[in-house]
């Protein structure tokens, strides 16, 4: 075998034993590169004479032209072995089904939910949300709201008070959200309609009571309103939140320092089903809020003159209309940021509820 045989068979057998790409540049450049094997070869042509050039010449090119192919050939190969290779490592399966967004695992808390239908409901009304601060001084949570220095009513509600500065009056936890009613009646020129909701606070914990509970309530003031108003807006709300398409109700006398004359609101169900209760049929009564005329004292107090304007008002625990709409037996679950609860009674995020769209779905 002569010399560009065995270096030729060698070289062939280099080729075929690359398994990668980098193992065949690593072959070619051993043998066609500048100091490569058959370059070196190449170069005996330049001091030969020429009829030895004539037929050493094609031999050596003949052996270079076989080995390019070869590294050719081989390092297509490898390639599309890769390709194949990276194809099926990134194979995806695209029926597999899709992990749920962030947005859509997340859940709206039930008592968010019924804040949501309740200012739609309002809203579709014609009345405004209003807010105010947590902090209340003892004017807008008492005085403003006719309860006098010493009576019995400011006990009646549990008052939480805060350390107060020196000198000062001590703050509380507002009990009611009906100091944001006299804020807005200093800074708003009547006609008002507003609904607020909002966190109250009562020194109070058993099955039934959280210390931290939420309120929403309702103000209308002009010339003109008066209980049959009252009324119907109470009605409507009722049927629209319990999504039923009529139902009775039934006014009774009752007593609140802020209204007169005030009166309790029963609403028509049925409890005859174990477990359940279903309004707007049957012939049981459950009270639902409180409401009434705005007294005289608390429109002076919001600086409107009461033989020029009169109003309605009402006010209701929005943790036990949520309780009853949804049937959640333990109000204190509301409280627990149990997310199994909460994944369990949570609403999805994007059904806003809206009278148009349905309020619960
Ligand atoms: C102003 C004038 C009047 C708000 C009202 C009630 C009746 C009422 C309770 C229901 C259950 C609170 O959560 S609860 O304990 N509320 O019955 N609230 S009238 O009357 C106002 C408020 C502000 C300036």
């Amino acid at each position: 075998m002569s010399e560009l045989d065995i270096l030729e068979t060698s070289l062939m057998s280099e080729i075929t034993a690359a398994s990668d790409e980098q193992a065949i540049e690593a072959v070619r450049l051993s043998a066609l590169g500048k100091k490569g094997s058959v370059s070196e070869m190449l170069k005996t042509l330049g001091a030969m004479s020429a009829e030895d050039r004539q037929v050493k010449g094609p031999v050596i090119n003949g052996l270079k032209n076989r080995i390019t192919e070869a590294l050719t050939v081989r390092r297509n190969e490898l390639r599309d072995a890769a390709i194949t290779t990276r194809l099926a490592a990134e194979k995806v399966d695209v029926t597999l089904p899709l992990r749920q967004a962030p947005a859509e695992r997340g859940r709206i808390h039930p008592i968010s939910q019924v804040i949501d239908e309740i200012t739609a409901i309002f809203a579709d009304m014609g009345f405004s949300i209003a807010e105010g601060p947590d902090v209340e001084t003892d004017y807008y949570n008492f005085t403003a709201l006719n309860f006098p220095e010493g009576h019995p009513a400011r006990e009646m509600h549990d008052t939480f008070f805060l350390q107060a500065a020196e000198g000062a009056a001590a703050k509380v936890l507002r009990t009611h959200t009906s100091p944001v009613q006299i804020r807005t009646m200093e800074t708003q020129k009547p006609p008002i309609r507003i609904v607020i909701p909002g966190k109250t606070y009562r020194m109070d914990s058993d099955a039934t009571h959280t210390p931290m509970f939420h309120q929403v309530e309702g103000l209308v003031i002009d010339k003109t309103a008066n209980v049959a108003n009252m009324r119907w807006v109470l009605e409507e709300f009722c049927k629209a939140f319990f999504e039923v398409p009529s139902l009775k109700m039934r006014f009774r006398p009752s007593y609140f320092p802020f209204t007169e004359p005030s009166l309790e609101v029963d609403i028509q169900c049925d409890r005859s089903k174990p477990g359940e209760v279903r309004f707007g049929e049957g012939d049981d009564w459950m009270e639902i809020l409180g409401c009434g005329m705005v007294h005289p004292n608390v429109l002076r107090a919001g600086g409107l003159d009461p033989d020029e304007y009169q109003g309605f008002a009402w006010g209701m625990g929005i943790d036990r209309i949520a309780m009853l709409k949804y049937g959640m037996p333990d109000l204190r679950a509301f409280f627990d940021a149990d997310v199994r609860w909460l994944s369990h009674y949570g609403f999805r995020p994007l059904d806003m509820p809206s009278l148009f769209g349905g309020l619960s779905q």
